[in-house]
């Protein structure tokens, strides 16, 4: 093994591998801390050729492999064991290129996304995937696990966002698909197989992104609801109003609203009453006016229109309506707030699901049911990305239980709600992917044939297992 380490050492410089407990811990801390990882060694390499180096050598020693990113994700798919290595693209984090004339932009895969999206701003262009670990997650980790975010209603997940990508393969050769054609119909869609493969199919080093025109005009809202079945109404309504200039329509339950009032600094409701249901409306348009402020005003406007009528209907209880772009940004905080306020409120058992939007308000009548009657005392803290159908309908612990016994209990708990999303013909992993986390549900819900398939492609790609092994793959 030191013969390995040594060699590797030669390839990305001593200082880029990484072997004592200490310093790797920052690299196998998993973000909710649910799976213990360990590891061999991290590598940093610096450039894709370090890349395929790296992987060569790691293949001609039967070392298996886990590519990753910010070590942000949900579902355990950057842990690792004792035996394996750690490769973590932190360091390949150069923007190559805005093409603004294209509307596209070459990145390293190490590149966060906020500084992705302060470039393309800097060049006059929108970049759309934002998510709440977008401070410290990397693009190429985004791509990895398709992320979704705040901004799919409009603009699509990380897929929809990608024009090309360029990967090292399991056997160290590189696939360069590197593209920032728009429309490039020259045989199987390589791109989208390693997207959402969880660096399982091959390490993604760079990516051609698609930009968009930046917002010129903005409108925000944070409205009151009495139920889910307003919340769809509302949604319905607004976009029939706004057309495609809805970006953002989060649904938020009560209990998380209070916990992010009762434990986040400055975080107050936005309304002077407690709502069982509220929602944060954005609306954008790259319209420019004669001025950008009558844009906004006109946009602001006809928020405002939509949501007095919907008050009308009772559809919608009370709004907050921001008159800046100060306020709309405190409102955008409140639907990050409430992801940090679970904490507080003890164990939480969580979920990532998607239904067909009619069916959101069923999913969360049934959900609710089944959950607080197999455990008395649960508390759904439900929130998410209504606009997609995507509800991350978590539990937290009841508060006269104690933490583990709670925790425990999430196998039977993750059964009863994905077996309602089952029911509802949704799906069991909206955007986080599957990771370790839900290897369980693809054996349960995806068909044998899919599943035959993925073996097919996985033993064709990565025929030794070298690639996140125990990741995806049932
Ligand atoms: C969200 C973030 C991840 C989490 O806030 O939409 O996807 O921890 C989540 O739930
Ligand atoms: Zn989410």
């Amino acid at each position: 093994m030191q013969n390995f380490l040594d060699r590797i050492a030669q390839i990305v410089g001593a200082q880029h591998l990484i072997t004592a407990a200490a310093a790797t811990q920052k690299y196998t801390t998993e973000l909710r801390q649910r799976y213990a990882s360990e590891c061999r060694a991290v590598v940093l390499p610096a450039d894709p050729e370090q890349v395929a180096a790296v992987v060569t050598c790691c293949a001609a020693a039967k070392v298996s492999m886990v590519p990753q990113g910010g070590n942000t994700g949900a579902v355990g798919g950057a842990v690792a064991r004792r035996e394996q290595v750690i490769i973590n693209l932190g360091r390949m984090n150069r923007i190559l290129e805005v093409d603004a004339a294209n509307y596209s932009m070459r990145v390293q895969a190490g590149c966060v996304l906020a500084d992705i999206q302060q470039a393309a701003r800097r060049h006059e262009r929108f970049f759309p995937l934002s998510l709440g670990a977008q401070g410290s997650c990397q693009i190429g980790g985004n791509l990895a696990t398709n992320a979704g975010g705040i901004n799919v209603l409009r603009y699509g997940s990380a897929r929809d966002l990608t024009l090309g990508l360029e990967a090292v393969l399991a056997d160290g050769r590189r696939y360069c698909g590197l593209s920032n054609v728009r429309k490039n119909n020259t045989g199987y869609d390589l791109k989208n197989l390693f997207i959402g493969s969880e660096g399982t199919l091959g390490i993604i080093t760079a990516a051609d992104l698609k930009l968009f025109p930046l917002a010129r005009a903005q409108a925000a809202a944070v409205v009151g609801l009495q139920d889910a079945d307003s919340a769809l109404a509302l949604l319905s309504s607004l976009r029939a109003a706004t057309g495609d200039c809805l970006t953002t329509f989060e649904l938020m339950a009560n209990i998380a609203v209070q916990a992010a009032v009762a434990h986040i600094p400055r975080q107050s409701d936005p309304l002077p009453q407690q709502h069982p249901w509220y929602a944060l409306i954005v609306a954008t348009t790259s319209h420019t006016a004669a001025e950008s402020d009558d844009a906004e005003t006109a946009l602001q406007r006809q928020l405002e229109s939509c949501l007095a009528q919907a008050m009308q209907q009772d559809i919608v209880q009370d709004a907050a309506l921001a008159t800046n772009d100060r306020q709309a940004q405190q409102l955008l905080r409140l639907r990050e707030n409430i992801v940090t306020a679970q904490a507080f409120e003890g164990g939480s058992i969580k979920h990532d699901i998607s239904v067909p939007l009619a069916q959101v308000p069923e999913f969360l009548r049934r959900a609710q049911h089944a959950v607080q009657a197999a455990m008395p005392g649960a508390r759904p803290y439900a929130y998410g990305h209504m606009g997609d159908g995507n509800i991350h309908f978590n539990i937290s612990q009841p508060p006269d239980m104690e933490r583990a016994a709670f925790l425990a209990q999430a196998p039977q708990i993750h059964e009863l709600v994905h077996e309602i999303v089952h029911q509802l013909n949704g799906s069991f992993s909206a955007e986080h992917g599957i990771g370790i986390a839900k290897l369980d549900d693809m054996k349960k819900y995806k068909d044998a044939v899919s599943l035959a398939l993925y073996q097919q492609i996985k033993r064709a790609f990565d025929p030794h297992n070298l690639f996140n092994p125990g990741k995806v793959n049932p």
